[in-house]
């Protein structure tokens, strides 16, 4: 398949493992997709006003779907796992699906942003994307994700969830 995707997850509401396990299975059957590569999961301090911790993890995808579809495909699953359409912005959520790369993309059309435009600045994304692809160069900014993740500026904690 022609498209490297990597995808940002986040889960802090309700069964959050749960809920991360079942959007990767629901990633798993999107057609002409498939899922190559996994992190491991992390739990994360929230970023914003919730005070629930996170589920965090990110993988790695191939696709011949194009960057809009894709994050129709993903809005979908957000929707069929119990989004609510109006909350706050950075609210609690079931699901959270965020392209954070593709390909070497650069996009901003107002309702999609590739590379996704914080990623850079949160050690929730660049910890686990550093598992399985730390070579890959951001193609904004000309650093690979190690690289990256050694100038973040983050102080919120991250740490490896146990199994
Ligand atoms: N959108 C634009 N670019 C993208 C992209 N590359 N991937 C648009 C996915 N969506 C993209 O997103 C709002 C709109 O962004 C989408 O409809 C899409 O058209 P959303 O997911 O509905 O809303 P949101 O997630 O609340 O807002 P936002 O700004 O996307 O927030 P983030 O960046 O997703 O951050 N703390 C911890 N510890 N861990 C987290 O995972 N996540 C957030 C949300 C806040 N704090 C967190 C975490
Ligand atoms: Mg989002």
């Amino acid at each position: 398949m022609a498209h490297r995707v990597y995808v940002g997850i986040g889960s802090n509401l309700g069964s959050k493992k749960e809920n991360y396990q079942e959007a990767l299975a629901r990633i798993g059957k999107i057609p002409i997709t498939k899922i190559v590569r996994e992190s491991s999961l992390y739990e994360s301090e929230p970023l914003g006003d919730s005070k629930e911790w996170y589920v965090n993890g990110a993988i790695e995808i191939e696709t011949d779907l194009k960057p809009d579809l894709l994050l129709q495909k993903f809005k979908n699953i957000e929707r069929a796992m119990g989004r609510k359409k109006v909350r706050k912005r950075w609210g609690a959520r079931v699901i959270d699906l965020d392209i954070l790369l593709y390909d070497n993309l650069k996009l901003d059309k107002g309702r999609l942003k590739i590379p996704h435009p914080e990623m850079h600045n949160r050690k929730f994304v660049l910890i686990p994307l550093s598992e399985i692809a730390p070579q890959v160069v951001h193609p904004i900014l000309g650093l690979t994700i190690s690289e990256l993740l050694v100038g973040v500026k983050d102080n919120k904690r991250v740490s490896l969830m146990r199994s």
